[in-house]
């Protein structure tokens, strides 16, 4: 007489069992392996996960905890952090690493190139003139009644500028 050897239920995880002759074979379902399917099959030691991500093993499958900059399944993408357009006046932006880099058009800088930088800092214009910052430039201007070069006429009349060149 043949003894039903999956009688006592002998594969585990889902398998199913098929009876033999004084024996018994487990089919598995995926994920699992061994003579009772007790075994679960470890998904992460191929190291699926690229760029340093942390591979944690699941049932028939993977996931993988990526490092800052990285991401999708594998942690195969490295993430464009210049997406978002993060510089500011027309810099140009270069994807690094979980960072990125300004850099900056002329006339501006600071890490977004948020600054407009003061060309009058270093008091390009004569005494009497006043400087007004541009953009990647500066004008010098004369108070109200004066002229460049040197803000010395006063156009009031061409008599004064007469009298200019006469002393
Ligand atoms: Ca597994
Ligand atoms: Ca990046
Ligand atoms: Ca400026």
């Amino acid at each position: 007489m043949d003894i039903n050897e999956c009688a006592s239920s002998p594969c585990r995880n889902g398998g199913n069992c098929i009876d033999g002759v004084n024996n018994f074979t487990c089919t598995c379902i995926d994920g699992y392996n061994g003579t009772t399917c007790q075994t679960d099959i470890n998904e992460c030691a191929s190291d699926p996960c690229q760029n340093g991500g942390a591979c944690v093993d699941g049932v028939n499958r993977f996931t993988c905890n990526c490092v800052a900059g990285y991401s999708g399944i594998a942690c195969r993408t490295d993430v464009n952090e210049c997406a978002s357009h993060p510089c500011k006046n027309e810099g140009s932006c270069v994807d690094g690493v979980n960072s990125f880099i300004c850099v900056c058009a002329n006339g501006y800088s600071g890490a977004i190139c948020q600054t407009d930088i003061n060309e009058c800092a270093s008091d390009p214009c004569q005494t009497r003139e006043t400087c007004v910052d541009g953009i990647n430039s500066y004008i010098c201007t004369c108070p109200p009644g004066f002229f460049l070069p040197n803000c010395l006429g006063e156009v009031v009349s061409s008599c004064f500028i007469a009298h200019l060149y006469h002393r």
